[in-house]
């Protein structure tokens, strides 16, 4: 019995992403939920600026490129012209919460019919290592090299919780991928983020908590480490706004 095979919804094309990034997980779950719902001929996905940029080259669906931090824009006005297509967006914490702030609040308050992957992974990874709006209080990046400090820095925005507290938002979890456990727990918050856009119940989101070993500057075992250590306290996993409809 096979207990892996490559899902219809992501092309043969290698990951070029670092070892031990949780980039290439996350993607193989969006896509297992695109064939498991039977929505990979009529799915469309919206690319960001950063390491996932070239996702159009993974997932065997349409894809869009946006510009940073603008896919919640695009995706609302594919919505909107083909509102039978299920649209998503897949994007990290620089795109999603310093530039395209006000993107993706603005989708969310309006509560479009989109869904968001949201990958957190406390940096800016592919330009090389700067603080994000997501780093931690004490994290070293390369615009941050004593520790991100709250008094000049700012405290790290925690999505989850701020997009729950918005109306148009119809789900809203926090998952992470760092062993198995977890990454069945993400797939079913994908699976239920995706299902709320097919009832028509609003905005959904989910964020999920990522390794950056070469920005990090950790091994890919080390930094599944830091992430239960450091990340999980700060960024709590669970279910923010879960609708009676998808439970
Ligand atoms: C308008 C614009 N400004 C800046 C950039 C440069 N840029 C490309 S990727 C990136 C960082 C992306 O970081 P993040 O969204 O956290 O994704 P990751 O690489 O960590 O997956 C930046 C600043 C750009 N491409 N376009
Ligand atoms: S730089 Fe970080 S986010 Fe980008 S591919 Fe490498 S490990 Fe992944």
């Amino acid at each position: 019995m096979a207990v892996f095979a490559r899902p219809k919804a992501l092309t043969e094309k290698p990951w070029h992403f670092c070892p031990g990034c949780s980039h290439g997980i996350i993607h193989t779950l969006v896509a297992e939920v695109i064939d498991e719902l039977n929505i990979r001929e009529t799915t469309v996905g919206v690319c960001p600026v950063g390491c996932a940029v070239v996702s159009h080259e993974y997932f065997n669906v349409d894809m869009q490129q946006a510009a940073h931090g603008r896919a919640p824009a695009v995706a609302t006005g594919i919505k909107r012209v083909l509102p039978e297509r299920t649209v998503f967006t897949y994007q990290g914490d620089g795109d999603l919460a310093s530039i395209g702030t006000a993107e993706i609040i603005h989708a969310a308050a309006r509560g479009e019919k989109i869904t968001t992957i949201f990958v957190n992974n406390a940096i800016y990874g592919m330009t090389g290592g700067q603080m994000a709006p997501t780093t931690l209080l004490g994290q070293v990046t390369t615009t941050s090299p004593f520790g991100r400090r709250q008094d000049t820095q700012g405290y790290p925005i925690r999505v989850a919780e701020m997009l729950a507290t918005l109306e148009g938002v119809a789900y809203v979890a926090r998952v992470s991928v760092h062993n198995p456990k977890e990454i069945n727990r993400a797939k079913k918050a994908i699976r239920r983020a995706f299902e709320c856009q097919q009832k028509g119940l609003g905005f959904s989101l989910v964020e999920v908590l990522a390794c950056c070993p070469t920005n990090w500057g950790l091994s890919p075992k080390e930094s599944i480490n830091w992430l239960v250590e450091n990340m999980i306290p700060y960024y709590p996993l669970g279910e923010y706004r879960l609708p009676k409809e998808v439970q």
